[in-house]
């Protein structure tokens, strides 16, 4: 509880200086500074607990999360072999070294210490390595191989000596120079493979002509920037070339202040103290680190609710080093073992994990808070709050810390006077030009440049409202990724803004997308499972978590599908489309995410960017494409923009409020009125949801670098496009061209929620149509299909054109479309009764539909908790309802359908079915590409093949209540000369004939390969 409290302190304090996740995603990509250290955020590794493999290859996994969370340098913990003669507990002290110059065996090889240093440096991190000059442990061979000198001894008994309770080492003697030889030897095999520097333990209890001597040598040897970190507070180890020292007086003082004994006066007395004796020095700071960890107490157990407060200061004082020690980035309140395997739980990104990278995001965009900064304003220091400003040229950066509880904390920075740029960052080598839309109070007086080789400002465009600009920025070929400054300047002053430049991932534009061979499920967020409870109200957003109420907030998350991600492969599903996960901020129904707030924000309920990014990893991990959805037809009310509109016609605006006519004849038919015309496109959806302008050809831009963006960012796989017919239909064929110049196999799908096959087929790209209009979307949602299926289970009795007839005349439509292969084909989604519902709970039906959706052409895609079932057992329609929570998703539910224990009866029978029909369809080319041949019946069954060169595969469904003889000699053209095949459903071998029945209500699939 007391945790939770803390939390949303942090949460007050974040949002009221500098709020957004989208933000802080941003300034994550800035390093400003030409000298890596005084930006540097130091992140202390503990190999052995860090992972529950503990070793160096499972830690290299960690590496790019700890870039994501802003980190920049990787101080591991003593790698090297521990001794054995005195070894505290079963493993021992990492500071009790036999060999410097090898590697643990409990961590690995010299091999997986080269390539963790590798991938660290591919992602940009710089790696430190533990040094422990003082002493070695009593085992090592230089204790008898080497003259006694070597060591310091006891003048009476010659043996070696221990310090302190450290019972299991031998005490070096810096006295001797060949001592001193080796150990310079020993740092140099290290600094020869590659290291950045090291962090040099107890190094005040080491001679300062020795370090002064090696950091000389090493300084000249290795031309790149080495860094040395003391553990020490010494003012000699400065001298000595340490660059960074532990600010061990600070510590102390701030674990005094959260326990209410010391005040704003002694933070006043000690950076009095620290400027007079250490200048511009960087200080390593910190809320813990190893040994305060395991023999003093978590943060949490020091400083209680004050421990975000005082990181804060020890991230923003003057000299700051920041330190983040292992388990602290997601809040782990526990003390490590330190001789023992202690792992910490699996990674989560949580509302901690966003605090550490918004202190690191401020950090790097800020040189005001460079670590060889020592300049400092105390605006105010009383008993209970400190305030002070720091600062560096033009850049302000002003900290507000409570001193007392509630522990409250706030910074300010300068860049406040602009609230929007978006896209947020771009990439070199983009097909798609950029066009930065810039929103803050009175930005249109502003002239604009960008510094950087490379990158030009080539026009800059005012809107009608004066705080918005539109910067068009060439990117040249040659760009080196980085991170640039927009410089505004007017009359009097002049502002930075830092704005990133990436490169791609290789392989980015020709990324595959879904296909024929996919199998998609579609999940709505807000219902599928919560994973963080932390995460189900913020403070930033309106609507608060109700799971008692259909239409309101239940609190799922992404987390939530990152966790049963084994779920959905388990069952076969190869990709997923959420329903949007962007920012929804409507007070009321906000759970669907159709009425958008931010373009460029998950939403915080469902996670962060960056926790999108690693679901798409996740996912991609696991076989899993991820499908995004997009909506340019409206925003939401609540969306920032509606404020303060950077055009009048962004949005289209009526004298009063004016809804679609929802007839999408009006698009394509030759007798239609542009009055109609216009209704269609240009009225609104529903009050809610303002109706974009894609006439606005600055919002057609927008929208289009909105998708390519996020596809960008993410890696995500492809789009599924909401409400498209409602779109103006030439911009938005516009927008799908420009997303396919920059991706060419992207698959896009439309919803287009016709069940006339023809006005189905008109919105397909490259179909032949009267008007001459080509779309350029590749996908096209199968409404008339899922009409057909759905009518056609409701129906047991035969007449003329019912029953499956309406499948047959369906599909007999195939030559409508331009590529059926691109139909995504499904029995139901977030907006259509749950379809057992419409087929009154029987289990019998519902696999008539699975075995059609996985055999008939086309993508399927199936609405989670359709494979079990899921009804809602009313006779109306409600969307609230039938986006019902997945058992098992919150912590107490009752049933766990996620899991084969708890999936029983009905629900157990109907996954198994699925799951067997899914996971044959999976690599089963004659369903992904074979043509089809179907047979007429008017008995209310539907027979089909599916065949290509290498084989055929037979269907059969009898959706009537009686059993039926399969009129197998009638297929005799595709069928002759089959013998036997695998019955898909069962396994057994069979050969169908004139005599084979098939059950009423049940199908056959059998597969001919
Ligand atoms: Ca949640
Ligand atoms: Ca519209
Ligand atoms: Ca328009």
């Amino acid at each position: 509880m007391k945790r939770t409290l803390a939390l949303l302190t942090i949460l007050l304090a974040a949002f009221a200086c500098k709020p957004k996740a989208v933000e802080q995603d941003r300034l994550q990509l800035m390093r400003p500074v030409e000298d890596w250290t005084a930006d540097a955020v130091v992140y202390e590794l503990n190999t052995r607990q860090a992972t529950a493999e503990g070793t160096l290859a499972a830690a290299e996994k960690k590496l790019p999360e700890l870039k994501e969370l802003g980190v920049d340098v990787v101080w591991l913990m003593p790698i090297y072999p521990i001794g054995v003669e005195g070894r505290k507990g079963t493993l021992g002290s990492y500071y009790a070294i036999k060999d410097y110059c090898d590697v643990n065996p409990e961590f690995g090889t010299l091999e997986d210490f080269d390539r963790f240093v590798e991938t660290a440096h591919g992602l940009g991190l710089k790696v430190i390595l533990d040094w422990v000059a003082n002493h070695t442990s009593p085992d090592h061979p230089w204790v008898t191989e080497k003259d006694p000198s070597w060591y310091v001894r006891d003048s009476v008994t010659g043996k070696t000596i221990v310090e302190y309770d450290w019972t299991d080492i031998a005490k070096l003697n810096y006295a001797n120079p060949e001592m001193r030889d080796a150990m310079a030897s020993s740092m140099r095999f290290w600094l020869d493979r590659g290291i950045d520097g090291f962090r040099c333990d107890v190094a005040f209890q080491v001679p300062q002509d020795f370090w002064s001597d090696v950091f000389t040598a090493f300084r000249q040897e290795y031309p790149r920037r080495l860094f040395f970190l003391a553990e020490g507070e010494e003012t000699f180890l400065h001298d000595a070339g340490f660059d960074c020292t532990y600010a061990w007086k600070l510590h102390h003082l701030l674990n005094d202040i959260a326990q209410g004994k010391a005040d704003g006066d002694s933070l006043v007395s000690y950076l009095a103290w620290n400027k007079e004796n250490y200048g511009g020095a960087h200080r390593l700071m910190f809320t813990s680190n190893h040994d305060e960890n395991s023999w003093n107490g978590t943060e949490y157990e020091r400083m209680g609710d004050a421990w975000q407060a005082m990181s804060v200061l020890c991230w923003t004082l003057p000299g700051s080093q920041p330190l983040i020690y292992t388990g602290q980035e997601v809040g782990l309140n526990h003390r490590f073992e330190f001789f023992e395997k202690d792992p910490m739980p699996d990674w989560h990104h949580n509302a901690t994990t966003d605090f550490y990278a918004y202190l690191a995001c401020l950090k790097h965009s800020h040189k005001a808070l460079r670590s060889d900064n020592p300049a400092i304003e105390i605006i105010s220091a009383t008993d209970s709050d400190f305030v002070f400003k720091r600062f560096l040229d033009e850049d302000t950066v002003t900290v507000s810390v409570g001193l007392k509880a509630p522990w409250k904390w706030n910074v300010t920075v300068p860049e406040s006077r602009i609230a929007h740029v978006e896209p947020p960052c771009w990439w070199v080598g983009m097909k798609t030009d950029l066009q930065l839309m810039v929103h803050g109070e009175g930005i249109s007086g502003w002239d604009v440049s960008i510094e950087g080789s490379g990158l030009k400002v080539t026009k800059v465009q005012k809107a009608e409202s004066p705080n918005y600009l539109f910067i068009d920025i060439s990117v040249g070929r040659n760009v080196k990724p980085g991170t640039y400054d927009l410089v505004f300047t007017n009359d009097r002053q002049s502002f930075r803004w830092p704005y990133t430049i990436l490169a791609r991932e290789e392989g980015s534009a020709g990324r595959q997308s879904f296909t024929t061979s996919d199998f998609i499920y579609l999940i709505c967020p807000d219902r599928f499972a919560n994973a963080d409870p932390d995460n189900d109200n913020t403070l930033d957003t309106k609507e608060k978590a109700d799971r008692n109420e259909p239409f309101g907030r239940h609190g799922g998350d992404l987390q939530g599908i990152i966790d049963h991600l084994d779920y959905v492969s388990d069952l076969g599903a190869t990709a997923i489309w959420c329903t949007p996960l962007l920012l929804d901020d409507q007070e009321h129904e906000s759970y669907h995410g159709y009425a958008c707030g931010d373009y460029y924000r998950i939403d915080p309920r469902f996670g962060s960017n960056s926790l999108y990014k690693e679901y798409v990893r996740k996912a991609h991990e696991k076989g899993i494409k991820v499908i995004m959805d997009i909506v340019t037809n409206h925003c939401g009310t609540a969306h920032w923009w509606m404020e303060d509109l950077p055009f009048q016609d962004w949005i289209h605006q009526f004298p009063e409020y004016t809804g679609s006519n929802f007839q999408f004849s009006t698009l394509m038919d030759p007798n239609g009125s542009k009055y109609d015309l216009n209704l269609q496109e240009s009225g609104w959806f529903v009050p809610s949801m303002p109706d974009m302008n894609l006439d606005n050809e600055f919002l057609l831009k927008y929208f289009q670098q909105w998708a390519i963006w996020w596809t960008e960012y993410s890696g995500q796989d492809g789009l599924r496009v909401d409400t498209y017919p409602y779109n103006e239909k030439v911009p938005m064929s516009k927008w799908c061209e420009a997303v396919r110049n920059e991706y060419p196999d992207i698959n896009i799908v439309g919803e287009c929620w016709d069940v006339n096959y023809d006005q189905v087929a008109y919105w397909q790209g490259d179909n032949a149509n009267a008007d001459g209009f080509n779309s350029h979307l590749p996908s096209i949602m199968d409404f008339a299909l899922q009409s057909a299926i759905n009518a056609a289970l409701c129906e047991n009795e035969a007449q003329w054109d019912n029953g499956m007839m309406r499948v047959y005349n369906a599909l007999s439509h195939d030559a409508t479309y331009h590529d059926i292969s691109k139909m995504m084909i499904f029995l139901s989604n977030h907006d259509h009764y749950r379809v057992a519902d419409s087929w009154h709970q029987d289990p019998d039906k519902m696999k008539l539909a699975y075995t059609l959706l996985a055999t008939v052409r086309g993508i399927p895609q199936l609405f989670y908790g359709d494979e079990m079932m899921f009804a809602t057992g009313k006779g109306y329609k409600s969307d609230g309802e039938l986006r019902m929570d997945f058992p098992g998703g919150w912590q107490g539910d009752e049933k766990d359908l996620f899991t084969e224990e708890g999936r029983q009866g009905t629900d157990a029978e109907l996954y198994e079915y699925a799951r067997k029909l899914f996971r044959w369809r999976k690599d089963n080319d004659v369903i992904h590409d074979g043509r089809t041949m179907h047979f007429l019946t008017r008995d209310n069954t539907y027979a089909f093949f599916r065949y290509n060169d290498s084989g055929k595969v037979f269907v059969y469904i009898n959706n009537s209540l009686d059993e039926k003889t399969i009129p197998w000699s009638h297929y005799a053209e595709i069928a002759s000369g089959l013998g036997e095949g695998t019955n898909v459903l069962t396994g057994e071998m069979v050969t169908v004939t004139d005599s084979t029945v098939v059950g009423p209500c049940s199908a056959l699939v059998v597969d001919y390969r």
